[in-house]
């Protein structure tokens, strides 16, 4: 390649030459010199051409070697963030396509947008904004489940294409449309569903539905409260589930209570709350793990501290991956937006992981 720089400046001397042997006629002789220094233009022209061609393709190699082992190290990642890139995918080796997913597959769908998936009961998020719809292995047509804790799961529901969702802000969340009644806001407050295009048994250890008017499940809210400024022996528990999360062989409580005598999120009354909590034993401890908790106390006026409530809700109970285990869903809530989260506890010691979350708002 570098014997090609050569040539020009050969032409050039032989050129140069020619001209000065043929200078008889001064018309000629300055056509001559015009399209000879064109020409030497030209060849200064090729030669950088040359040039940077002998030295860019070892830099286009680089860079294409390069891309593939990136997007191959992010494979310890569950969630495939650039694996997907439709721009890149006819250069990229077979290796950075998206894993295969089973028949129906797994998409988990709230009000805000898709939460993720799920491969093989590997957790799989969706990608940070700017979202690509296309990487949502999910379709028009596919068939849902819908469901909500005290609600009857309605199955079979049509889902569209995965869109850009989140306006005004597109590209935040992937929206599918779910087409269920449970999906459309009823007035406020609203506790939306999720749904989930997965085939397995969503609750494969019974989810029971307890009184909500039970004194002692109140007892333990009204204790949490009081922690946080909030003096109400008589708290008013929105949901009361007890079921075997695991299946250990013990039982779980998840305890959600909420007051908003001030009437919306914004502009909430002294004593208003918003609480989620689970009781759970732990090597014989009983230990309470709160998700949420939103409180103006007795004896805060929030009108002059601009409190707001932020509204944490229990959604659902079941087992989201598949792996026989069930997680819990709840919807968080503030004046300007809303979120949902997906939280399994850990077994052993105290605590939990957020698995899957979505929100939208300012
Ligand atoms: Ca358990
Ligand atoms: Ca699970």
């Amino acid at each position: 390649m570098k014997n090609l720089k050569y040539i020009p400046l050969l032409a050039i001397s032989f050129l140069l030459i020619i001209s000065s042997a043929c200078s008889s006629d001064s018309d000629e002789s300055k056509d001559l010199i015009n399209r000879l220094a064109q020409l030497q233009e030209n060849i200064t022209e090729t030669q950088e051409q040359i040039e940077e061609l002998s030295n860019n393709p070892s830099n286009l190699e680089e860079d294409e070697i390069s891309d593939p082992v990136t997007e191959v190290s992010t494979d310890e990642d569950p969630a495939p963030t650039s694996t997907e890139t439709p721009a890149t995918s006819s250069e990229a080796p077979e290796s950075t396509v998206a894993p295969e997913l089973p028949a129906k597959s797994n998409v988990i769908v709230a009000a805000q947008g898709v939460l993720g998936w799920s491969v093989e009961g590997e957790w799989v998020e969706v990608d940070e904004a700017p979202v690509d719809p296309l990487s949502v292995p999910a379709e028009e047509g596919d068939l849902y489940r819908v469901f909500r804790v005290g609600s009857v799961t309605n199955t079979d529901v049509l889902g569209s294409a995965p869109t850009e969702g989140c306006p005004p802000l597109m590209g935040y969340t992937v929206e599918i449309t779910i087409d269920d009644p449970m999906f459309e806001a009823e007035g406020w407050p609203y506790t939306f569903p999720i749904a989930i295009s997965s085939n397995w048994d969503l609750t494969p250890n019974e989810v029971e539905l307890l009184d909500l008017d039970s004194e002692i499940y109140k007892g333990f809210a009204s204790d949490l409260l009081a922690e946080y400024g909030v003096i109400d022996p008589d708290p008013t528990l929105t949901a009361l589930v007890r079921t075997d999360l695991e299946g250990d062989g013990v039982d779980e409580v998840i305890i959600a209570a909420e007051r908003l005598a001030g009437g919306s999120l914004l502009f909430p009354s002294s004593g208003d709350y918003s609480i989620l909590f689970i009781r759970k034993l732990i090597e014989g401890e009983v230990t309470r793990q709160i998700f949420g908790v939103s409180v103006v106390p007795d004896d805060e006026d929030p009108e002059s501290s601009f409190a707001t409530i932020n509204a944490t809700r229990l959604i659902a109970v079941a087992d989201l991956n598949g792996d026989g285990s069930m997680e819990i869903a709840f919807g968080g809530a503030y004046y300007e937006g809303s979120s949902t989260h997906v939280v399994e506890m850990l077994t052993d010691v105290e605590g939990f992981n957020e698995v899957l979350s979505v929100g939208c708002g300012a």
